[in-house]
């Protein structure tokens, strides 16, 4: 395909100052007219030809300045329509009208049709198989726009801004007038028509605007938006203390529907979700579930400022508004549980997932500098990596100097479609640091890695760290240059404290702040009057890789006594990795498995350590992931002998320490009735990980069982049911567990997805039949991305023994399915093939299956560009 540049940008030489959108509703004809207020740019000679994009569009009249333009006016292609006779003036007016089919469209990006009521999705590149436009994110305009439709079947019409006008119409129709007097971009622009329940609140901002809060779900399910919509309103409140962020129009309104390709959409006034992130109550969520959805209303709210008041003038700039909405709501959801807690799943979800992608083929900066189709770029490196980033000018320039910055880029960019180069311009001006060097973040792709050696100088006092950086890249041609990375540090003291220091050569050191600039530092911290333990990273203040030249002790001891509840946290599991390693090893070369005494005496204490929250316990007992020790792996990978020796180290903990287990499990009480706050999700977290670990030291099914059917809550009731079905597939009691769940909650879409999930993460070789089998029953859906993330992406990313069966089944399964689902929607079908990125890592047999399996996909012959670009880069 064609690959679009960033260095290829260019101005547009048409503005649009005024949109006017009529929309006639019909399932299968929808009329679209659309009259916009045109402006040649400055400059910009008469009669340059005007191209707008379009896409799947059946044109049905075009004029210019109330004159039907004549065929050889203009000409159609695949991508849109290219006008040339276009009048001296340099303003005109254009008036298009398009005939779509909303209820034909699967893809889910323009107007389609969602168990009924129409929708739309236009970020990236939707707003084109709308209308022809300038689908650009640099063209803003203000949006009016005029809906009418079936007044029974569709009595809500709802649009971007504020309702000007409503009223009946002949033939049992009816329409509303919106009108959003912020210019936007058309990626911004949302309709919804159809017939939901609402709940009601309001929310005074600061300065006293009255704002109307809405969120529309499907009828009876009201009281389930309760939580989204205490959620929305802790989130505005936030903005304004934290950012000084004010909401803007006087309506807000958040619908839910059920096909959605991703999570939500910050449509201006209008966002659209997914509804699980919407919908929770004790029955049907998990801790986990309200946990997202507080972050994912925080996330879309959050992006009215940093997305839609200031948006991005390129796809390229994507991040500008990804990371530092991440950022936000990441910041958010600390605030509201526990920062720790919080900051070390942040880390372990950006290592499963963008570590991975930077290591691997899909490799790319946070700023890409070339894509061939958008969409796949909404990745976890411009999102969660993107966050990063800003988390460190935050740590560079301090807590103050971050906040004159984002004043000062609201005070400036406000109305603008910006660059990063803006975005670091006001860090630099508002703080006069200089981070040119700092910059490289967004260019060089890969993951850093700091190398550390340490030496103590007893009789100087001087305690040395040599710090080297290096970064390899597949995907950095030319030099790499050396980045500034912010390491935050101490010295620990045998006592546990951080010692001082009297000076410090060698490196940059402002406050806890190591300043890593050069290829190689040599740090001396002078005055040091007793041999440390250095802690480095805390807070995990740089996305990087270490290579601890430390000794187990070294880590055990930090794992009890640093004073950061991350560098703990973190010590613990790079100790927990060594043992995980060797014992894979052992495995693969017959040796017996043994846990160290060590390990399981650490776990111990913190399983006994009450002064330390339930929810970082619980952490701290899960140990790495089968996938996090793949990777840590690296290559050669063996799935079966990585699962192996999890599961006998952790045997060999739990069956260690099952005294203790037992005994806290009982005194573990959740609050009763049910609250889904931090510290009572940290409790049932910490007690069903107690349960997975009581049963694989019993083998005490009837627990889990009695576990599962006492359960007053879906978190206790899933967690139950996944220890079943986990540990003990072919038990009698997990059958029945299984059918008693499906059974309950067959009607609720949300719920069945984890039905579905849980069962695709069963390990071993059975469970590519089971996936096969469920993936033909009655309510599976290939057109449900819900479903389809379920129970595919589930297999596919979670489940690493069955879906890596060693006779390379699995990888056929996921080529065919992304076959079949690209020919519905190739955005979702690109995304689920992203799960075989890291196939050149697995041992060789393995590796030859997948190659194989994703040649014969990629000669496939109808293959939509989504699935073409993530096949084609992943076997460049
Ligand atoms: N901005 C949307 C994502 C759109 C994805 C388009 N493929 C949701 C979000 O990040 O808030
Ligand atoms: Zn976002």
């Amino acid at each position: 395909g064609t690959a679009i540049l960033l260095e290829d940008y260019r101005p547009s030489d048409y503005q649009i100052d005024k949109v006017d959108l009529a929309f006639s509703l019909d399932a299968q004809e929808t009329l679209v007219t659309s009259i916009l207020s045109m402006r040649r740019a400055e400059g910009v000679a008469e009669g340059a030809p005007l191209v707008l994009h379009g896409d799947e569009l059946e044109l049905v009249s075009i004029a210019i300045n109330d004159t039907a333009l004549s065929e050889d006016g203009y000409e159609l292609s695949a991508d849109g329509i290219s006008i040339n006779k276009l009048p001296a003036n340099d303003v005109f007016t254009l008036k298009i009208v398009t005939r779509i089919n909303p209820t034909a469209n699967k893809k889910l990006m323009g107007l389609y049709r969602t168990s009924g009521n129409f929708c739309t999705q236009c970020e990236a590149e939707g707003f084109r198989r709308i209308t022809y436009y300038l689908d650009r994110p640099d063209i803003l305009s203000v949006f009016t726009v005029r809906i009418e439709g079936d007044s029974k079947t569709v009595p809500l019409l709802l649009s971007n801004g504020n309702c000007t006008d409503k009223g009946a119409l002949e033939n049992g129709r009816h329409f509303a007038v919106w009108h959003d007097p912020h210019p936007k971009p058309a990626y911004l622009f949302a309709l919804f028509a159809g017939d939901l329940g609402v709940l009601k609140d309001r929310f005074k901002t600061r300065s006293g605007r009255d704002v109307t809060l809405e969120i529309y779900v499907e009828h009876g399910k009201e009281p389930r938006a309760a939580y989204a919509m205490d959620s929305l309103i802790r989130s505005m409140k936030w903005d304004e203390e934290v950012y000084g962020c004010e909401y803007d129009l006087d309506i807000f309104m958040i619908v839910a529907v059920s096909d959605f390709n991703m999570g939500a959409m910050e449509n201006k006034g209008l966002n659209v979700f997914n509804d699980k992130y919407v919908l929770a109550d004790p029955e049907t969520a998990t801790d986990q579930d309200y946990a997202n959805i507080e972050a994912i209303i925080a996330h879309e709210y959050f992006h009215n400022w940093t997305g839609n008041r200031i948006t991005c003038r390129d796809w390229f700039q994507l991040c500008l508004k990804e990371g530092l909405t991440v950022y936000r709501d990441h910041s958010f959801s600390a605030d509201m549980r526990s920062a720790p807690v919080k900051r070390i799943a942040e880390v372990r979800g950006l290592r499963a997932h963008q570590f991975p992608e930077d290591a691997g083929p899909l490799a790319h900066p946070v700023r890409p500098r070339r894509y061939s189709e958008i969409n796949n770029f909404y990745t976890s490196t411009v999102y969660e990596k993107g966050s990063e980033v800003v988390g460190m000018f935050k740590t560079i320039v301090g807590e103050e100097g971050y906040k004159r910055a984002l004043d000062l880029y609201f005070e400036r960019h406000d109305g603008d479609a910006a660059t990063i180069e803006d975005f670091i311009k006001c860090f630099e001006d508002a703080t006069g640091a200089d981070l040119k060097q700092f910059s490289l973040w967004y260019d060089q792709a890969g993951t850093p890695n700091l190398a550390i050696e340490t030496n103590y100088d007893e009789a100087h006092k001087r305690f040395t760290v040599n710090i080297a950086q290096s970064l390899k890249s597949s995907v950095v041609t030319g030099d790499v240059e050396p980045m500034h990375i912010p390491v935050r540090f101490g010295l620990v003291g045998p006592q546990g404290n951080d010692l001082a220091y009297s000076g410090v050569t060698g490196a940059d050191v402002t406050g806890d702040v190591i300043h890593v600039r050069e290829p190689k530092h040599s740090i001396h911290f002078e005055g040091v009057e007793q041999e440390p333990v250095i802690s480095l990273l805390r807070g995990f203040s740089a996305p990087v890789t270490i290579i601890p030249e430390r000794a187990d002790s070294e880590l055990a001891f930090l794992a009890r006594h640093d004073n950061d509840e991350f560098a703990r946290w973190e010590a613990l599991s790079s100790l927990a990795m060594r043992q995980l390693r060797q014992a894979t090893h052992d495995v693969e070369s017959g040796k017996a498995v043994k846990s160290s005494p060590e390990l399981t005496t650490i776990l111990y204490e913190i399983l006994s350590d009450e002064t330390l929250e339930p929810a970082y316990r619980a952490l701290c007992l899960s140990l790495p992931s089968e996938a996090d020790i793949a990777r840590e792996i690296g290559s050669d990978i063996n799935p079966d002998a990585i699962y192996t020796a999890r599961s006998q180290i952790l045997d060999d903990i739990a069956k260690e320490c099952l005294a203790t287990l037992q005994a806290t499990y009982a005194k573990l009480n959740p609050a009763k009735p049910f609250v889904p706050d931090a510290t009572s999700a940290g409790i049932r977290s910490l007690r069903n990980t107690i349960l997975g670990l009581i049963v694989r030291a019993t083998g005490d099914v009837e627990l889990a069982a009695k576990h599962f059917s006492n359960a007053d809550n879906m978190t206790d009731r899933a967690d139950a049911l996944s220890v079943l079905a986990l540990q003990a597939p072919d038990a009698e009691e997990t059958a029945l567990a299984l059918e008693t769940f499906r059974a309950g909650y067959a009607d609720n879409p949300i719920v069945m997805d984890k039905w579905f999930a849980i069962q695709a993460m069963i390990p071993g070789g059975g469970a590519l039949e089971r996936v096969e089998q469920l993936s033909k029953s009655d309510s599976f859906s290939w057109e449900n991305p819900n479903r389809v993330r379920a129970l595919i992406g589930s297999f596919s990313v979670g489940n690493p023994t069955g879906f890596n069966r060693a006779d390379g089944v699995g990888y056929r399964f996921l080529c065919d399915a992304t076959a079949r689902l690209d020919d519905i929607n190739p955005q979702v079908a690109a995304r689920l093939i992203t799960a075989m990125r890291s196939w050149r890592n697995l041992e060789k047999k393995r590796s030859d299956f997948a190659l194989e399996a994703l040649k014969s996909l990629l000669s496939k012959e109808k293959l939509s560009r989504d699935v073409r670009d993530i096949l084609e880069r992943t076997l460049a």
